[in-house]
């Protein structure tokens, strides 16, 4: 693993989303900057996904389960040469980039998400259906832990549980902060690791925002055969902008000219 090389993609993917939502004056930076680093790693580390294989059948599936932070998942699907669209055209009229990615219109997008709780419960069912095509593929999903107070990823972490899915791996993104502020006062979904652990995961908990520490949690689940695997990544929101770090302020929030080049400032180099 080349950790600079990956903090340099984490970079570019950083400053492509803040220009993305600076551009469109809308979407969503603090949930996007956060899972950053964990979609560089799944890019550019882990999946057998790439740009000559994204259309095909038989290669690994990613959800953003979390759909709001599509900034994320197009800045890093145009870092590793998937996608060539114009980034500053997101969330314009006309537009395949929208707020909420659309499996129809973007390539290397697995699933339409957007409405929290679906994305990891269509996850389960490609897992599944790897199962039945004994293919050997891995599925991934990531989902918010705002977005885990929705009834249905228990459901879906219930099925993933029932039938052993040990190709599946859920990760929640956990930066204690949803759309109203923090998770703990809104609905409190913790401890997430016990609960993940009760449904019949492997559980695994890891820096979402050091690339050794989760090169360690996917390992785990590498060598897990018989359980699904949980990785609980602990982020900030925000992360790399120095005024949206742990702010739930920029939840959905779109910088103005100041804050942006005050932005790029803070995302001028690797740290
Ligand atoms: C079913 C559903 N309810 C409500 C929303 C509105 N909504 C969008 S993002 C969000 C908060 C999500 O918080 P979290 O999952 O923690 O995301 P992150 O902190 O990673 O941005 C809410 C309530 C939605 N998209 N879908
Ligand atoms: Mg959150």
């Amino acid at each position: 693993m080349d950790v600079n090389g990956l903090k340099q993609h984490a970079l570019n993917i950083r400053r492509n989303i803040v220009t993305q939502v600076y551009t469109a004056q809308s979407g969503h930076p603090g949930g996007s900057l956060g899972c950053a680093d964990i979609l560089t790693y799944l890019y550019f580390e882990e999946m057998d996904v790439n740009k000559d294989n994204a259309g095909s059948a038989s290669r690994d599936r990613f959800v953003l389960s979390k759909g709001h932070t599509s900034p994320a998942l197009y800045a890093t699907l145009y870092e590793a040469g998937i996608i060539n669209e114009d980034l500053k055209s997101f969330r314009q009229l006309g537009s395949n980039l929208q707020g909420h990615p659309n499996m129809n219109y973007v390539k290397g997008v697995d699933m339409s998400t957007g409405s929290l709780g679906q994305g990891i419960s269509t996850a389960v069912g490609m897992a599944l259906a790897n199962r039945l095509d004994a293919n050997g593929k891995r599925v991934y999903a990531l989902v918010g832990d705002g977005e885990s107070e929705e009834g249905l990823v228990w459901e879906a972490m219930m099925a993933a549980g029932h039938y052993k899915l040990a190709d599946f791996c859920v990760i929640f993104d956990l930066n204690h902060l949803q759309i109203d502020g923090n998770i703990e006062d809104v609905m409190n979904p913790t401890p997430l690791d016990k609960k993940a652990e009760a449904f019949g995961f492997n559980v695994v908990e890891c820096d979402g925002n050091d690339f050794e520490s989760i090169a360690k949690a996917f390992d785990a689940f590498h060598k897990e055969k018989e359980k699904p695997t949980a990785i609980i990544a602990h982020t900030a929101k925000g992360k790399g902008v120095s005024f949206m770090e742990n702010n739930y302020a920029w939840h959905g929030s779109a910088p103005n000219e100041e804050q942006y080049n005050q932005a790029m400032e803070d995302l001028k180099e690797v740290k």
